[in-house]
């Protein structure tokens, strides 16, 4: 067992250049990092390195660049596959990022899988990235979305997820970590459920691979699916796990070069997984670039990540429960939370608008988002129009939540 180190946040701190940045003369404050992480110069030193020294196209020349950058580009799969100990390296295909990954399952599973009058069950706290791929599919197929409701601390409600998975639906997809309230679902726990009647579990990890160790064995998902961007890594690169089982089976999502073993005028023959669903020139750039984000966090141990951030959200929780008029959301327990504040300012009952609070956050050089943040339905629920939220990662620390806080503070008095 691994032990549980502190993290030395100032020597971190060091390795990520954009912090050293002022924004409206500001030091900058970034605490939008469930939006999109900052990145440390060893990745953008590795992907400098793929082409100022081996760029070339993968799988094609026997040239010495594109061996090299082959090489590259398979180690990283292997090194994807080793970070959420996946059994097979053939189990990590490479997407543009969390919601590609979900589309091609739903496409390449769903539409061979899922037939009229079938239920597919999702939460009412997905973000739309897990939602508007499975109405497209319900619509094609007349099949029917059931929502697993969340109760007033952004919990999902037990009774209902036993409830709709009674029902036989062909899938679930659910997230790991909610992006607007950090709720943490109890995914071993869907899964078990599911799987005793066949029921499939597609997990949407983009806001807990980042976080928090992930055992895609342990937790026994048949799908999972995250993004490079939010983990230290670089846009435009994600990856969709799948049981070797399921790929197999699955019919390819795109196709053309690189999918295919042979080509004739009239029919043609597949790759065996991953190549089957990694039609075209591949973004070569990113998967290694995202394998030096993976040997990053590898350094700091994910344990240690989980444990920085629950500190940190435990810490802004207990000051921000201090500020008059400030409702946050979700639930309580940082237990149970991810490092995500979702939260609203009341001036005498009346809000403020979250844009407008972001905006004079910006002012003093600390980023936050304000918005739906991608997740319509949550909102509609709780019946507001946006909401802010910070968000949490390595190089954050807890002098720049104090600032965070005197910020809201002066919001606050300023509004009033
Ligand atoms: N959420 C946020 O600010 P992409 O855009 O494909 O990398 O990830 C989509 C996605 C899917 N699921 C969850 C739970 C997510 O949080 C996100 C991305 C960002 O909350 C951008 S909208």
């Amino acid at each position: 067992m691994s032990q549980i180190k502190s993290l030395n946040i100032s020597k971190i701190r060091e390795d990520f250049p954009i912090l050293k940045r002022k924004v409206n003369g500001k030091p900058l404050i970034y605490l939008d990092s469930a939006a999109s992480s900052q990145k440390p110069f060893q990745v953008i030193k590795t992907i400098d390195d793929f082409y100022s020294t081996y760029n070339a196209n993968i799988h094609r020349a026997i040239h010495t660049l594109g061996e090299e950058a082959t090489a590259a580009y398979e180690a990283a799969r292997k090194k994807v596959a080793k970070f959420i100990n996946a059994k097979l390296s053939q189990e990590i295909i490479f997407t543009r990022g969390t919601t590609e990954s979900i589309n091609l399952v739903a496409s390449a599973w769903g539409r061979h899988n899922v037939k009229e009058g079938d239920l597919i069950v999702l939460t009412e706290m997905e973000h739309h990235s897990n939602i508007v791929p499975w109405q497209i599919l319900a619509k094609e197929k007349k099949a029917r979305i059931e929502y697993i409701r969340f109760d007033e601390n952004g919990v999902l409600i037990k009774e209902d997820i036993r409830k709709l998975i009674d029902k036989n639906p062909k899938i679930v997809a659910v997230s790991h970590v909610s992006n607007v309230f950090g709720t943490i679902n109890p995914i071993k726990e869907i899964v078990n459920f599911a799987h005793r009647n066949g029921t499939l579990v597609l997990v949407d990890g983009a806001q807990s691979v980042p976080h928090m160790p992930v055992d895609v064995q342990d937790l026994d998902a048949d799908f999972y699916v995250f993004s490079g961007h939010k983990m230290l890594g670089p846009t435009g690169i994600g990856v969709l796990y799948g049981k070797k089982e399921l790929l197999e089976k699955m019919e390819p999502y795109q196709s053309g070069g690189e999918m295919i073993s042979e080509v004739h005028l009239q029919e043609s023959k597949y790759k065996d997984i991953p190549y089957k669903f990694e039609a075209g020139t591949p973004n070569i750039s990113g998967p290694i670039g995202l394998a030096a984000a993976v040997d990053y966090l590898e350094s700091l141990g994910m344990k240690n990540v989980r444990e920085h951030e629950k500190e940190l959200v435990r810490y802004a929780l207990e000051k921000l429960s201090k500020v008059e008029g400030l409702k946050i959301y979700g639930p309580k327990d940082p237990e149970i939370r991810g490092g995500v504040i979702t939260f609203n300012f009341y001036n005498n009952g009346s809000l403020i608008h979250p844009h407008d609070v972001s905006q004079v956050l910006d002012s003093e050089g600390i980023a936050i988002r304000s918005g739906h943040h991608c997740a319509m339905p949550l909102h509609e629920k709780l019946n507001l129009p946006a909401t802010c939220r910070a968000s949490f990662y390595v190089y954050n620390t807890k002098e720049e939540i104090d600032q965070f806080v005197s910020a809201l503070e002066k919001i606050r008095r300023f509004f009033s």
